[in-house]
C-alpha cells in the first residue's frame, strides 16, 4: 500500500502548520470522530473534549467516518490551502481505532495528497503504529505528561487497557511504558513524533525537564508544553494558574534539549482553518448557538 506516501514526513512537515511555525499560511481540519476514552486523567471533564489538545470547556460534536469524509468535501472546497487532517478527539483517537482507521482510508481514497495527523494519549500506540503508518499518517501527538509512575499518578486516575482497570502508580506505569514504546516505533519508521506536556503547577513542573529529555531519546521531534487551563469538575479545578512567564521560562530552559512548540493555539476538536482564525462555526450545522 503505497497511498499517501507520495511525499516523505519531512516533506509534509513543510506545509503542516504545527510542526512548523513558518506554515502558517497552510489549513488543517479536525475530524471529531473519536469520542471515547481509555483513561481518566485529572484535569479532564469528559463532557468536554480532551484538554490534551484542545481549548477546554468546548464541547463537540461527534460525526461518523462517513459524515467526516462528507464533511471534508465540503471543506475542501472552501477553505485554501487545506494540508493536514487531524484526528484529535473529543475522546482519544486510538480508542476508537476503527472509527479512525474508517475515517482515514475513507478521505485516503478521495484525496492522495493531505497529511494525517493523529493525537493520542499513547496507550494503545504500541498496538497500532504499524496500521497507523500502512494508513499513511505522518505525524503524531502524543500526550505525556509524567516519565515517572509516582508523578504520573497523581496526574491520572485510572486506565482501562485490554479489558482490565488499574490505578495509581501501576496504572501510570502501563501507560507511560506504552507511550515510550509507541513513539520509538514511530520515530524509527521515520514519522514525525510531537509530545504535548501539560505543566501542572506542583505536581510534574519540575519534572518537565527529564520528561523532554527522554522524549528526545525516543526520536521525538519538538515537544509543546501547555498550560493547564482547569475546567470546572474536574479533579485540578483548583489547581493554581501556571503564568505566560512561567511557560515561556520552561520553554526557554527545554529550548536547550530539543525544539518547542510556541504557537499551539489549543484547538478544538473539529477546528478548521490556519492555526489562530478557526472557522469550525461556520462549518457545524449544528453548533451555531454555541459561544466562544
Ligand atoms: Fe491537529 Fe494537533 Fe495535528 Fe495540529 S492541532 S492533531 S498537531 S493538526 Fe496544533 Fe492545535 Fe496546538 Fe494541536 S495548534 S492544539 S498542536
Ligand atoms: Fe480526557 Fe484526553 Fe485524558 Fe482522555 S486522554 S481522560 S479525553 S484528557
Amino acid at each position: 500500500d503505497t497511498t499517501g506516501k507520495s511525499k516523505t514526513p519531512e516533506e509534509r512537515t513543510k506545509t503542516h502548520p504545527c510542526f512548523n511555525c513558518s506554515a502558517h499560511d497552510y489549513a488543517r481540519m479536525h475530524l471529531p470522530i473519536a469520542p471515547k476514552c481509555n483513561i481518566s486523567c485529572n484535569y479532564c471533564v469528559r463532557k468536554y473534549d480532551c484538554p490534551n489538545e484542545s481549548r477546554p470547556g468546548v464541547t463537540t460534536q461527534v460525526l461518523s467516518p462517513e459524515e467526516a469524509c462528507e464533511k471534508y468535501r465540503e471543506v475542501k472546497k472552501k477553505v485554501p490551502k487545506l494540508s493536514v487532517i487531524g484526528i484529535a478527539g473529543p475522546g482519544d483517537a486510538l480508542a476508537n481505532f476503527e472509527e479512525t482507521k474508517r475515517t482515514l482510508s475513507l478521505i485516503r481514497q478521495e484525496d492522495e495528497e493531505v497529511t494525517f495527523c493523529l493525537s493520542t494519549n499513547g496507550l494503545m500506540l504500541p498496538q497500532y503504529a504499524g496500521e497507523l503508518i500502512r494508513l499513511g499518517v505522518s505525524h503524531v501527538t502524543v500526550t505525556m505528561n509524567a516519565v515517572d509512575p509516582k508523578i504520573g499518578a497523581q496526574i491520572y486516575r485510572h486506565v482501562n487497557y485490554m479489558g482490565n482497570s488499574y490505578f495509581g502508580e501501576t496504572a501510570a506505569a502501563i501507560l507511560m511504558a506504552n507511550q515510550m514504546a509507541g513513539i520509538r516505533m514511530l520515530a524509527e519508521e521515520g514519522i514525525i513524533c510531537k509530545v504535548n506536556i501539560v505543566m501542572i503547577k506542583g505536581i510534574n513542573d519540575e519534572h518537565i525537564p527529564d520528561v523532554v529529555k527522554k522524549v528526545k531519546e525516543l526520536g521525538a521531534s519538538i515537544t509543546n508544553i501547555m498550560q493547564l487551563i482547569p475546567v470546572e469538575g474536574s479533579v485540578f479545578e483548583n489547581i493554581p494558574l501556571v503564568s505566560n512567564q512561567e511557560i515561556m521560562a520552561m520553554r526557554k530552559n527545554c529550548g536547550e534539549t530539543m525544539k518547542q512548540m510556541y504557537h499551539c493555539k489549543q484547538c478544538r476538536a473539529d477546528a478548521v482553518g490556519v492555526l489562530g482564525d478557526d472557522r469550525s462555526l461556520e462549518f457545524n450545522a449544528c453548533h451555531k448557538e454555541e459561544t466562544e
